[in-house]
């Protein structure tokens, strides 16, 4: 077999125009566009219904960071009539949205579930993806190929598909019940009265925690770093809400497209020394008061760019927390005096009663810096000390192969015959955070290299999802079957992503935002950090210019 040129399938594959992989929001928007503009298209997704990232997390707690209704899509067939009844939703009512997407749009009729696309090999010949799925039969998952020609593939698989568990000694051995946060059971599990151990405390972790304390009989949080969690001020909302309100809706989808993150607000337009201290604090005040991410997204223009500002803010989160934790020790641990990173330059979580979970006589908290997990035992986890922390059930809060593992673990076989997780073994490499040179035809969303962690995710899959539906509109009406980035230009691109992270303090924290979360995977910045708005008029620049940086045919 030549370099580049597909295996043989056993059966005669479907053949698509576009196959997507991943039915959540990117998903699910492509699908829409795409059969309205008449192309034979399908979406493959190993899950078994809709949702995407809200299938898959269903631990008890999990909910959207993202208030409502910037976490939702701008179709007007959704929009018109759909009322949230939490500014910041729960899973279940994902879920519902999900629901409600398949009864406005009927999409599930090309979704063929149950499906997970395990590799495609590029067809030089035909310009053409030969992709291969493993096919769930029934529930003792019994699995059979599918075979798929495509001549676009686009991947929504999300930025966090691939869930990572740390290597633990004799992980194996623990006979009670334990699960990723990400592989939660769908039926759900009853851990009440239960003694329960929770490795991490990201976004995740502190959603179970926050859940599970008041409810278990004993609960072990196993903390590394800890979380500089944010208040969510969660608020029930009804129809007559302004965050149900229709009026101007479809400007604020368009807002949002202009913001840093993706958001309907902005951040601040002021430095913080252009404030005086008396300013400065009234502002942190009132961001405290109002709740959520905003404490970070409209706190000063320059938070995460200058350490002064960030050890002032970060001492106002230090004091405002400690308040509300009962034992100094536990107030050391978890808002320590010297900040474990600046604060926002990792994912902050929103927190309900998370710092109250901590004043319960049930709850121990395992500082692993001090004292690391040495294995597990067929009882729970051992620590470094030598003590068995007897468990019922251990939650691995322990996050995620992020924004590069759901792509790489797919066998991508490009035009050389070498797959995508070995040319992004030391570091990524693509253009535009939508595209890799030697894999054409080939378009990823929410992914790396664009502003996906720093981007509320609807914003970003609509963004993306339209350059790419341009794209291939632009190639049919000029008769074009191939598109491939160039080397150079991805090459301008990896230093772009890097230019723009070297301006604030990303690299000061462990975290996915730059892969050191991961043992062994390359650190470097994996985000656009140049904001939503410009990250969006670069790609359509880049759209006009006839596809600058591609190699069209
Ligand atoms: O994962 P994480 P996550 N030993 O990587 C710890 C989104 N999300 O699932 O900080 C011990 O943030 C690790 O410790 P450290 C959101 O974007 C959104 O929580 O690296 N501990 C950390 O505490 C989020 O950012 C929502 O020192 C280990 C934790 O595990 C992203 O998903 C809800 C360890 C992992 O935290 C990922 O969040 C949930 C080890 N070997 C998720 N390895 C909402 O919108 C890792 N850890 C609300």
């Amino acid at each position: 077999m030549s370099p580049g040129a597909p295996p043989a399938s056993p059966s005669p594959p479907l053949s698509l125009d576009i196959l997507v992989v991943g039915c959540g929001f990117g998903g699910i928007y492509q699908l829409h566009h795409f059969r309205k503009l008449g192309y034979s298209v399908k979406i493959f997704d190993a899950a078994s219904n809709l949702g995407g990232i809200w299938y898959w997390n269903c631990y008890p707690g999990a909910r959207v960071d993202s208030e409502v209704p910037n976490y939702e899509l701008s179709i007007p067939e959704l929009w018109k009539d759909w009322t949230w009844t939490e500014k910041y939703p729960g899973w279940m009512e994902l879920r519902q949205y999900f629901e409600y997407v398949e009864e406005k749009l009927d999409v599930k009729k090309d979704i063929q579930f149950n499906t997970r696309v395990v590799g495609a090999t590029w067809d030089e010949e035909q310009h053409e993806w030969l992709i291969e799925a493993q096919a769930r039969m029934n529930p003792t998952g019994a699995s059979t190929t599918v075979w798929v020609r495509a001549r676009f593939l686009v991947l929504c698989v999300g930025f966090a598909a691939k869930p990572y568990i740390p290597n633990y000694k004799s992980l194996e051995t623990f006979q009670g019940i334990l699960h990723h946060t990400s592989q939660w059971p769908q039926a759900g599990l009853d851990l009440h009265g239960k003694r329960v151990g929770v490795i991490g405390t990201g976004a995740s972790g502190v959603q179970v925690i926050q859940e599970l304390g008041p409810e278990v009989s004993q609960l072990t949080v196993f903390q590394r770093t800890p979380n500089l969690a944010l208040p969510m001020r969660q608020v029930k909302i009804d129809g007559d809400s302004v965050m149900n309100s229709k009026d101007s809706r479809t400007e604020m989808y368009e807002q949002r497209r202009k913001t840093v993150g993706g958001f309907f607000y902005d951040r601040h337009h002021r430095r913080g020394p252009e404030a005086t201290p008396e300013e400065r604090l009234a502002h942190l005040e009132q961001l405290w008061a109002n709740g959520g991410l905003r404490f970070l997204h409209q706190n000063f223009y320059d938070l995460r760019m200058n350490q002064e500002l960030n050890d002032e803010v970060y001492e106002f989160w230090r004091r405002k927390v400690r308040e509300r934790i009962h034992d100094p020790i536990m107030q050391e641990k978890l808002a320590p005096t010297i900040p474990p990173h600046p604060i926002g330059v990792k994912r902050a979580s929103l927190e309900q009663n998370y710092y109250e979970v901590f004043n319960q006589p049930n709850a121990t908290l395992i500082d692993l810096e001090e004292c690391p997990i040495a294995e597990m035992t067929p009882q729970g986890i051992k620590t470094a000390d030598g003590t068995v922390h007897e468990l019922d059930a251990i939650v691995m809060a322990t996050g995620f192969d992020s924004l590069t593992g759901g792509i790489t673990q797919i066998d991508f076989k490009g035009v050389d015959g070498g797959s995508i997780a070995e040319k992004w073994k030391n570091g990524v490499h693509s253009y535009l955070g939508m595209t890799s040179a030697g894999f054409p035809n080939m378009f990823f969303v929410y992914g790396p290299q664009a502003p996906t962690a720093f981007c509320n995710g609807p914003t970003c899959g609509e963004i993306q999802g339209d350059w790419i539906i341009d794209c291939i509109k632009y190639m049919a009406t000029n008769q074009l079957t191939r598109i491939e980035a160039k080397v150079d230009a991805e090459e301008h691109w990896r230093q772009k992503i890097f230019e723009l992270s070297a301006q604030g303090l990303w690299g000061k924290a462990r975290s996915w935002y730059m892969g050191s979360n991961i043992p062994s995977k390359a650190v470097e910045p994996l985000n656009w950090a140049g904001g939503v708005q410009a990250y969006n008029e670069l790609c359509m620049e880049k759209a006009k210019r006839g596809y600058e940086g591609f190699v069209l045919s």
